[in-house]
């Protein structure tokens, strides 16, 4: 009985120095560090860094004037970015730079008042960050789940009008909300690079090679995350047996019963650690070969804020 382990798999270059930045800011301003929001999408990293004294919040109301902030990976709107200035919270940014530059592209289009469609999931963190961005009253920002919302969209110019998505959305899933956009609005205007970032891309290609062996597959990863979502639903749409699960004591002896091939993967908030339990306590009970799938090699590394490097070692 075998394993088959994905690659590229759990932290991408956002979520670590996320992380590192909320660490960092612990060791050196040796007080409470406030987060909004979950700082990732992942049950296990938030709990031990509230082992390390850090409170989370989902409004910045909560936090007492002059206290620390840190904004979450997924970013944050800009009214909140206004409120915190006005509070005059000490602001350390940890939204990941690929989330910044759907910002930055939403911004402009504001700026122009380009109406702007945003694929993405309504409710997420991201996505009120990113319709945040948007603050010309005289266009707008709508937002689109599916294709069959295109048909609900009520566009004023659509000579002027821009798309931009979420980025962790389903690779597959968003090429046909892109397609029916472009037959419905020829005119649309999209990024120069795609907005589903390179580490969702590469943990999703990786469920193809995954899938070709695996009779289940196992995507470590929490419920509310986004990325991890999107690989559940990828194999369940490549036709495998995909259960999403937060860590080992999730697995369920029903779903691996007759089984002798079991895929593992990991979300990009999801830590090492709780892939290796998982490997541990399946070894345990005879899945003794692992094989590591190759895949996509990831150099991708983003700095963290210049006050909060320690020995100028990141
Ligand atoms: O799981 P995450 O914290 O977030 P989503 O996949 O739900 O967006 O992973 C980090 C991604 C970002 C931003
Ligand atoms: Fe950044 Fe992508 Fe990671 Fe999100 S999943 S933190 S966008 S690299």
């Amino acid at each position: 009985m075998k394993i088959m382990l994905a690659n590229p798999r759990g932290f991408c270059a956002g979520v670590k120095r996320a992380i590192l930045i909320v660490e960092n800011a612990l060791k050196i301003y040796k007080k409470t560090i406030y987060v909004n929001h979950e700082l990732v999408h992942n049950q296990h990293v938030i709990k031990q860094l509230r082992k390390k004294g850090v409170i989370f919040v989902e409004n910045i109301e909560q936090i007492p004037d002059g206290e620390i902030i840190v904004f979450s990976a997924h970013g944050v709107s800009k009214k909140t970015q206004q409120q915190a200035i006005q509070k005059k919270l000490i602001i350390l940014n940890a939204t990941c730079p690929l989330v910044t530059k759907v910002h930055k592209e939403v911004s402009a289009c504001s700026k122009r008042g380009i109406e702007t469609i945003l694929i993405g999931k309504k409710g997420h963190a991201e996505v009120k960050g990113i319709i945040g961005q948007y603050e010309n009253k005289n266009g707008k920002i709508h937002l689109i789940e599916s294709v069959k919302d295109i048909k609900q969209l009520l566009i004023k110019n659509t000579n002027k009008l821009h798309f931009v998505t979420q980025t962790t959305l389903s690779i597959t899933q968003t090429k046909k909300i892109i397609s029916v956009l472009k037959k419905t609005f020829p005119q649309i205007s999209h990024p120069k690079k795609e907005d589903i970032c390179y580490a969702t891309t590469n943990r999703q290609k990786a469920m193809y090679n995954l899938s070709k062996t695996s009779e289940i597959i196992l995507v470590i990863g929490s419920k509310n995350s986004s990325n991890s979502n999107s690989l559940k639903e990828l194999g369940t749409e490549l036709g495998v047996l995909t259960k999403l699960i937060d860590s080992v004591s999730d697995i369920r002896k029903k779903w691996i019963k007759n089984i002798s091939c079991i895929g593992i993967t990991a979300g990009a908030s999801a830590p090492e650690i709780l892939v290796q339990q998982v490997i541990q306590y399946l070894q345990k009970i005879g899945f003794s070969r692992i094989i590591e799938i190759n895949g996509t090699k990831e150099k991708n590394f983003f700095n963290i804020p210049k006050q909060l490097l320690i020995n100028n070692i990141v």
